[in-house]
């Protein structure tokens, strides 16, 4: 393959779409050398399959708000490869959510899946609706909307959306009871779901949980140890409050949390009550993280301003795709930072991954990081096919395990000669290969 070719081609017939493309060229470059070994898969036309969604639904989500006006939305559904399991990945609702970041997460979701070692296909939808000042009531009749759209293409065993930015376990409620109404089935088609209603344990801090794994293992195999480390996280919402109670749990001191209003420095390091506030703070649906200073005096807010101006020896991007650029990276590098795992989906845009990687940084890309959170759904829907439900611990310990198992991927997939290892060319190649095997096994399709 010619990476650039293909490229080219893509820019051409999906113009404009900047994250896709993005995502795309970041796994092309990764797999380029060992696709080039594989006459099979040229021959098969693997990358040129791989890179096209099986299909995509849209539709027109309409609604009626509190004064009684009516709202219109655009909803989605991209069903992007289902060669090793059904489609599973969250749903996004933000305003910015167009069909080229919808492909982009369900191409990252693709090989994020494959690389959990359970048997899930990679999907991502949402829509354009903004949660935000939003009462109970509107994101009950919105997701009520959606659903009723939706629920014709989704299945336990055909697509199993959860959550993403924006969807949590509220509108996971809301858009299950619509669906149950409509397809009269008490079935695991979403997960995320409560704990009384077939929601496994740890799914919510799963994401956090699994990436602070992670980075214990890729501190521990560079002989390092978190404890009494700084650490700066950016975003409050559910990802961040996992990894900020899991990085505290193991030692390390959380000195920053950010939102799009700024940044919350927190010079002695996140306490529990502080921890258990940001669940608090992303229900009100306000999207501002400056009431978290105002309530914690000992804390300070800059408006304006990314975490990633806090000085720390991690960084752990949790928010959105591109969020750390080159200059952000650049910053970090220049105050000591010598670690960074994205807890976001492509957190990191590749002048800053490059920055990172040319300085030795141990750098651990989204797909491999985060993969806890979909690990924990696959969890979940092993639970809801057999009616059962495993205890905290049962969960917890698959899920080190999990994160041990996508660890050592990348460490054989990714360690260069000088040692040094690439978890982006590792997490890449390692899921590719599993996604590609299972395409080539079930003939051209
Ligand atoms: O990006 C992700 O992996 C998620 N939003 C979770 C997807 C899932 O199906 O649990």
């Amino acid at each position: 393959m010619n990476v650039q070719q293909i490229m080219n081609a893509l820019e051409a017939k999906h113009p404009g779409e900047k994250e896709y493309l993005q995502a795309v060229h970041e796994v092309l470059e990764s797999v380029e050398s060992v696709y080039n070994q594989r006459p099979d898969f040229e021959k098969a036309k693997i990358i040129e399959r791989i890179v096209e969604p099986d299909r995509i639904f849209t539709f027109r989500v309409s609604w009626v708000d509190d004064k009684g006006n009516v709202q219109v939305n655009i909803g989605y559904r991209v069903q992007f490869n289902g060669a090793i399991g059904p489609y599973k990945g969250g749903l996004r609702f933000h305003p910015s959510v167009n069909l080229s970041i919808l492909k982009f997460l369900g191409f990252e979701q693709m090989f994020k899946n494959a690389l959990t070692t359970l048997p899930m296909g990679g999907g991502k939808g949402g829509s354009d609706f903004d949660p935000t000042g939003k009462s109970d009531g509107e994101i009950m009749r919105f997701c009520q909307a959606f659903m009723w759209e939706l629920w014709r293409v989704i299945g336990a065993d055909t697509d199993v959306p959860a959550g993403d930015i924006g969807v949590g376990g509220r509108e996971i409620g809301y858009l299950y009871g619509m669906y149950k109404k409509l397809a009269r089935e008490h079935t695991g088609v979403l997960t995320g779901k409560g704990i009384t209603w077939g929601g496994s344990l740890i799914r919510p801090e799963a994401t956090g949980f699994g990436a602070l794994y992670f980075v214990e293992h890729m501190l521990a195999k560079a002989g390092k140890d978190i404890k009494g480390k700084r650490v700066a996280v950016s975003g409050f919402g559910n990802v961040a409050w996992g990894a900020s109670l899991k990085a505290t749990q193991l030692g390390a001191k959380v000195v920053a949390i950010s939102g799009p209003d700024g940044v919350v420095e927190i010079p002695n390091g996140m306490t529990n009550e502080m921890i258990d506030y940001l669940i608090e703070l992303r229900a009100s649906n306000r999207n501002i993280v400056s009431p978290f200073a105002e309530k914690f005096p000992e804390s300070k807010f800059t408006a304006g301003k990314k975490a990633w101006i806090v000085k720390c020896d991690i960084a752990l991007p949790s928010a959105f795709q591109n969020e750390l650029n080159g200059d952000d990276a650049r910053e970090l590098l220049a105050n000591g930072c010598w670690c960074v795992a994205e807890i976001s989906n492509m957190g990191c845009t590749p002048e800053a991954i490059k920055a990172f990687q040319d300085k030795k940084v141990l750098f651990g890309p989204g797909k491999a990081v985060n993969a806890g959170g979909v690990a924990v759904s696959g969890l979940e829907m092993t639970q809801n096919a057999a009616h059962i439900s495993w205890t905290t611990e049962e969960v917890d310990t698959k899920l080190h395990q999990i994160m041990e198992d996508i660890h050592e991927a990348c460490v054989k997939y990714g360690t260069q000669p000088n040692g040094y290892v690439n978890y982006v060319n590792g997490a890449n190649i390692a899921g590719f290969m599993k996604v590609a095997t299972a395409m080539m096994e079930q003939g051209v399709i």
